[in-house]
């Protein structure tokens, strides 16, 4: 028997865990680690059966190569060689733009994700970048973006401190928090209301989050552009706004006041109202209770970023949390200090850099939208996708219109996915690389530790070792980089870290102020620790970070090490070419001009969104058997006066402009009339997961059309589909 401890890497909480392992190495039980100072014991039941998924069966352990219909293991040796012919071909035959890569979500929650993701992209030499990034959070990156100049300048809600929290289209009592890390969400939700705040959710359904506020407003699907816009307008007219604006926020200016004013004149309260469905005298209200709250946050996460005006709905969130006085404050909206920080841009942020070849849809933070991806496969022409890289994604049921990327994958001339199950997209590739199991990874969130409520850092070694000649994930991501970059099949990748440090290093003396100007960057490199490259490179970055932590102090304190709680820092973070705040960038002004436009356009009768439930992970939790016990979760949830209104019984055809399914009803008063909701990562076939298998449900992203994207961002619109249902 031993202990051991480590950080969950399944959602955004970064819950500390204690397991306990027998001497055969198996997890024998898993709980929340009370030491841990941010997550202080907090678990939830995916973090409680993350043994079953470490040790699940059905898990690949050996590379897989296909041909024809046929699956084979193989060597790791036979797989990356086969990947070598498999990449050359395509490059060779059609040229590099021909290849495009798709990195999954699980990638924001692996250092080898983190560390080698954009070495993998570089190597690949394709503008046909794609990620789960653009089916989720891509609006709050260019709003944020274009406010502030830096894209990952993602503010938070100071959720212990504030007073008053509005949250719009989050539902963490079942996601447990996004963009905004935050372990044990429902008891700092708690807490608030305990100490006095205010707690109010805005939601098409009543979640279980939304049961816990103090108030809850039901407000249309895909309008809540149209909410805050009348948020703002009521802040402007009754002169609400924090009178230090003018001031500047930490001595940062910010533009943009009048063009906002000018903005917000069309959208009144009474003249959005029938757009959000959220009364008139209730956006009032909620104006003057933001502006006379001690400090208030607006937060606001999937629901309003995967909509039409999703980037537009971002953007107004900061802008009320600029008004009231709340941005970058305590009890406001605030940024993290982590203890590596992310590199700073040098050059204004931008999009549209490129256009995608086949829709012309603009470039963002270097990707295009997975919306466009079954475009880029199918239709011919120079420059057409032949060739596909995937990690940790699964697109065929996460990206809409996942139905069409099926067929589209078939076409492919080589596919290679690194992934630990043979699913509903990997089962297209011709190799299949799994990683190893959670336990034998280390762990470090370079990603999520950016959002977190509180500054925090904490390591975790790998729990077990690799087996003799199995790769860790980042040497397969090394490994594909190397190939993908013409070295080879057999190529050692042990130079490529070597590079990245000396890179890194040489800047870093470099660079002014630096806690190592002037050092010698090959002393500094013989000082590094770690037992892999990907270690020795978090060492470097820990003592470049503000902290001057290294991995040595991270192994000292297994339970992770509070840096405090946020502290106002907008002059480090903006990043503006002016320098200052843009509150009314040009491109967001530009769709607020046809957000203005939609005010005349009815909208759809009916309305479909999704939803998320605790036991689940988008596509991938389904095959751990007590997870996915219990009743169906794969259900439409509708009113219950829909159903008699359109005269429906246990199951409905649900169809939309991209497909339609047959699925079996949920009637509860918790959801609005004129809405629907199906949870999506369901739909499963063609898998080695036989639990999951039994558990197939329908793929919601049948229904989603992929010809839709919110213009600034390009995300996927997943929320306010129109659809029609009729009698099964
Ligand atoms: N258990 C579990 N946890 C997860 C995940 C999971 O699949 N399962 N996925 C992880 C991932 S990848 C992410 S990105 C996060 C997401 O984390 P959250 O953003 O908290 O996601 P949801 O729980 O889906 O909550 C979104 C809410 O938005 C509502 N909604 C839908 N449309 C609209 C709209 O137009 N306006 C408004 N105001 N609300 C709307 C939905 O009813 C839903 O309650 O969760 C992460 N955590
Ligand atoms: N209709 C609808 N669609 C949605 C959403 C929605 O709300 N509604 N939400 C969207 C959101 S927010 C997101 S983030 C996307 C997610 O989109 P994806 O990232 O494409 O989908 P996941 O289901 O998260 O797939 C994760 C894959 O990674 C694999 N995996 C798990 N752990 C690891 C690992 O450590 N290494 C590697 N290499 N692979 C691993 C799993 O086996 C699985 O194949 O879905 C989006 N799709
Ligand atoms: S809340 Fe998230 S991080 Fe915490 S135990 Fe559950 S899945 Fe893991
Ligand atoms: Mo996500």
């Amino acid at each position: 028997m031993r202990t051991a401890h480590r950080t969950c890497p399944l959602c955004e909480a970064v819950c500390g865990l204690r397991l306990t392992l027998d001497d055969a190495g198996h997890v024998t039980s898993v709980k929340g680690d009370r030491d841990d100072p941010f997550s202080k014991g907090f678990i939830c039941p995916k973090g409680a059966t993350l043994g079953h998924l470490d040790e699940d069966p059905d898990r690949l352990r050996v590379p897989m190569i296909r041909t024809g219909g046929e699956w084979r293991e193989a060597s790791w040796d036979e797989a990356f060689r086969t990947v070598a012919e498999g990449l050359t071909g395509v490059i060779d035959a059609h040229g590099r733009q021909s290849l495009a890569v798709y990195l999954g979500n699980p990638n924001a929650h692996s250092m080898a994700g983190a560390l080698y993701g954009g070495a993998l992209i570089r190597a690949l030499g394709t503008r046909n970048v794609f990620s789960a990034s653009t089916a989720d959070q891509m609006p709050k990156h260019v709003s944020c973006g274009l406010m502030l100049g830096d894209p990952l300048a993602i503010a938070v809600p100071d959720l212990d401190r504030t007073d008053y929290l509005l949250m719009l289209g989050a539902n963490p009592l079942e996601s447990n928090g996004s963009l905004c890390t935050a372990p044990d969400f429902p008891g700092r939700l708690k807490a608030l209301r305990g100490r006095g705040g205010k707690l109010v959710v805005v939601d098409p359904r009543r979640t279980r989050t939304a049961a816990l506020a103090d108030e809850h407003l039901f407000v249309r699907p895909g309008t809540d552009a149209y909410l805050l816009f009348g948020i703002v307008h009521t802040l402007l007219a009754e002169d609400l706004t924090s009178a230090d604006i003018g001031a500047g926020i930490d001595g940062v200016g910010v533009n943009g006041l009048e063009e906002v004013r000018r903005l917000a004149e069309d959208f009144a309260p009474e003249a959005v109202a029938p757009m959000c469905g959220v009364p008139a005298e209730e956006i009032v209200r909620l104006a003057r209770e933001l502006a006379a709250a001690p400090t208030a946050a607006v937060y606001a996460r999937i629901g309003t970023c995967t909509a039409e005006f999703g980037t537009v709905a971002q953007w107004l969130v900061d802008v009320v949390n600029v008004l009231t006085g709340n941005f970058d404050r305590p009890g406001g909206v605030m940024f993290a200090k982590p203890a590596v920080e992310n590199g700073r841009r040098s050059k204004p942020y931008v999009t549209g850099r490129w256009h995608s070849r086949v829709r012309g849809l603009p470039e963002a933070n270097g990707e295009l939208p997975v919306a466009t991806l079954a475009d880029e496969i199918e239709t011919p022409g120079e420059g057409q996708v032949r060739g596909l890289v995937t990690v940790a994604g699964n697109p065929v049921l996460s990206a809409p219109g996942g139905p069409r990327l099926d067929r589209a994958f078939r076409d492919l001339e080589f596919m290679v996915c690194v992934d630990p199950y043979l699913n509903e997209t990997t089962r297209h590739a011709n190799v299949i690389l799994p990683p190893p199991r959670v336990t034998q990874s280390p762990h470090y969130d370079l990603s999520l530790l950016a959002f977190a409520v509180r500054n925090y850092a904490r390591f975790s070694p790998p729990i077990l070792p690799l087996e003799p000649g199995r790769p860790s994930e980042a040497e397969i991501m090394a490994r594909l980089a190397m190939i993908a970059s013409g070295q080879g099949a057999d190529a050692d990748p042990a130079p490529l870290d070597e590079l990245i440090l000396d890179r890194m290093l040489r800047r870093a003396v470099e660079t002014p102020g630096s806690p190592v100007e002037g050092a010698d960057p090959a002393e500094l490199r013989a000082s590094l620790d770690g037992d892999s490259g990907a270690e020795r490179r978090l060492d470097a970055m820990l003592k470049l970070g503000p902290y001057g932590l290294s991995l040595a102090t991270l192994l000292a304190n297994p339970h992770g090490i509070d840096l405090g709680p946020l502290e106002p820092r907008l002059a480090e973070i903006v990043r503006t070419a002016s320098g200052r705040v843009e509150l009314a960038p040009p491109r967001l002004v530009e769709d607020a001009a046809r957000l203005r436009e939609r005010l005349a356009v009815p909208p759809a009768e009916i309305v479909l969104i999704g939803r998320r439930h605790l036991r689940s992970n988008n596509s991938w939790l389904h095959n751990v058997e007590p997870l996915v016990g219990g009743t169906n979760r794969c259900t439409l949830q509708i009113n219950p006066d829909d159903v008699s209104r359109l005269g429906l019984g246990e199951r409905a055809v649900v169809r939309s402009a991209a497909g339609e399914l047959v699925v079996p009803l949920e009637p509860t008063d918790t959801i609005m009339p004129g809405v629907v909701s199906l949870p999506h990562g369901w739909g499963h076939s063609g898998t080695s997961q036989p639990v999951a298998a039994k558990h197939a449900g329908v793929n919601a992203n049948t229904l989603t059309d992929d010809s839709v994207v919110d213009a600034p961002s390009g995300n996927a619109v997943f929320n306010g589909v129109p659809v029609t249902l009729g009698r099964a």
